[in-house]
């Protein structure tokens, strides 16, 4: 029987953490056998040759091995962090929901300023630095939660990757990276502005990838068919073009669901005033979820506030406040009226 035991370190970005390691032979590595079928942290060594990959070993179970490791903490911890998050919160074993095996790779390349998720398992590069206009190593939580996020929807309504379902693919992956960093990262708080609305400021020293609560001020709309949405009416090439804007047009889902669950009232880029009512941190994913149960591949933004209507009115009946704030989140970001 493969011992876990547990262990603490102190991680890249979010302090001290707690996760689990195993001693399968001498020496202790980033492994937790209790997770589902395991969860694995693995060291690319700045190699890209995945069968190349190592193990973090520890001798006395002491962590970070050396501190440029501290990344891997981030990683083992996160994930960890990721599953118990889709277990205990909607009774979801691991992104494929059989319990597959989550398996991540860090220090993959080297100045390497992306993280992503293959189809099966995580990789995540160092980056070039944030003082030097990168990344710095792309471990942050929300990163991470993103990345699986990615894996769950593959697993279930698979939206094709590019153009609307695209962007609504990598709207939900942001969704799930904040709501993850919202339930399980202690140096999350409700300060504002709310950092959980902030996609990979840790990775940018302090300057976020993405804003959730105002997709504008980077760059990306908050309204369909607004200011920054990306045309995706015959766009090429794919898929130098971001598979036509899905890292772009991936804003109006944030603000859609950012709005849902903290609410808010404005005007948008369609002149529509809108005020919307908050149905917090366990309805508005609770909804997010069934609705990315019942999408399908090639659903575009009505189809996703016809779906998520639906889900609400299910869940919590016909004219019940949700279905009012659903209703009044996607009019918001201009979709339905
Ligand atoms: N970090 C990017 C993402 O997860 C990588 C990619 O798949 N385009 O969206
Ligand atoms: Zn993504």
């Amino acid at each position: 029987i493969l011992k876990h035991t547990s262990a603490t370190g102190a991680s890249r970005y979010s302090g001290t953490v707690p996760f689990k390691t195993s001693k399968p032979a001498s020496t202790y590595i980033l492994f937790d056998s209790t997770r589902g079928n395991g969860v694995y942290t693995l060291n690319m060594n700045n190699g890209t040759n995945y069968s190349s990959a190592t193990n973090f070993s520890s001798v006395s179970n002491t962590w970070p091995t050396a501190l440029s490791h501290n990344i891997a903490l981030d990683v083992q911890w996160g994930t960890e962090m990721v599953y118990d998050y889709w277990l205990s919160q909607h009774g979801r074993h691991s992104w494929d929901d059989m319990n597959g095996v989550l398996q991540s790779y860090v220090h993959f390349s080297s100045g390497y300023n992306n993280a992503f998720w293959n189809g099966a398992y995580m990789t995540y590069g160092d980056g070039t630095g944030s003082s030097s206009g990168g990344f710095d190593p792309l471990v942050s939580l929300d990163v991470t939660g993103h990345e699986i996020g990615h894996g769950v929807c593959e697993a279930t309504c698979n939206l094709v990757y590019e153009k609307e379902a695209g962007a609504m693919n990598e709207g939900l992956s942001d969704c799930w990276g904040a709501t993850i960093e919202h339930y399980a990262d202690p140096h999350e708080t409700d300060a504002q502005p709310k950092k959980t609305w902030y996609i990979g400021e840790e990775i940018g020293n302090g300057t976020p990838l993405r804003r959730m609560d105002l997709p504008k001020l980077r760059g990306n709309p908050d309204t369909y068919g607004g200011t920054y949405w990306y045309n995706v009416t015959g766009c090429t090439p794919i898929p130098s073009n971001d598979y036509c804007g899905v890292h772009n047009n991936s804003g109006v889902m944030n603000k859609f669901y950012f709005l849902l669950t903290d609410g808010g009232s404005g005007t948008n880029d369609k002149g529509s005033v809108y005020s919307v009512t908050g149905l917090g941190w366990a309805k508005a994913p609770a909804i997010l979820y069934q609705t990315e149960l019942v999408l399908s591949s090639t659903a575009t933004y009505m189809d996703c506030r016809t779906a998520s209507i639906n889900v609400a009115a299910l869940l919590y009946g016909g004219c019940s406040p949700e279905v009012k704030s659903v209703t009044d989140a996607w009019y918001a970001v201009g979709v339905g009226a």
